[in-house]
């Protein structure tokens, strides 16, 4: 089945050099492509709305601090099956627990700074995107 997904290289991505590689691992994959991409440093209100679920956690403050610091790409990626897949791509939250072979495993140690997120289920997937692309929804 076909989706579409919303993925961010967060901006410790951006700024170690990595979009090229993350981008890559999910280009590599038969068959799902690339629906928009684009760098955008990411304002209060965008992230407030995107980690509303987080509100009140102690890493919610330093998440939209980390999350505004710079640049981050965000993409639409569409595909078959490509909600789980990239969030497979990418590994469990905490880079260290991540397995090498996925994003975080490979190149992540912090658990804040673990370069990409990836819309967790299709109501997300639908939620995100609306914010991030209203245009395209
Ligand atoms: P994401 O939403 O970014 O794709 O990541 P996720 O589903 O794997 O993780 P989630 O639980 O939704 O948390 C969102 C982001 O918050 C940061 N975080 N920091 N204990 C901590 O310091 C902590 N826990 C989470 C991470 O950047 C995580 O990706
Ligand atoms: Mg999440």
């Amino acid at each position: 089945m076909s989706q579409r997904t919303l993925v961010l290289l967060k901006p410790d991505a951006v700024s170690r050099g990595l979009i090229g590689e993350i981008v890559g691992r999910i280009e590599r994959k038969a068959g799902w492509t690339i629906a928009a991409l684009e760098l955008r440093t990411l304002d209060r209100a965008t992230l407030q709305a995107h980690y509303a679920e987080h509100v009140g956690r102690p890493f919610y403050e330093p998440l939209l601090e980390f999350m505004s610091s710079g640049p981050s790409v965000a993409l639409v990626v569409e595909g078959e099956r490509v909600i789980e897949g990239v969030r497979a791509l990418a590994g469990p939250t905490d880079p260290i627990a991540a397995p090498p072979g996925s994003i975080r495993g490979d190149l992540g140690t912090v658990v804040r700074e673990n370069l990409i997120h990836a819309s967790d289920s299709p109501e997300s997937a639908e939620r995100e995107l609306k914010i991030f692309f209203p245009e395209l929804v």
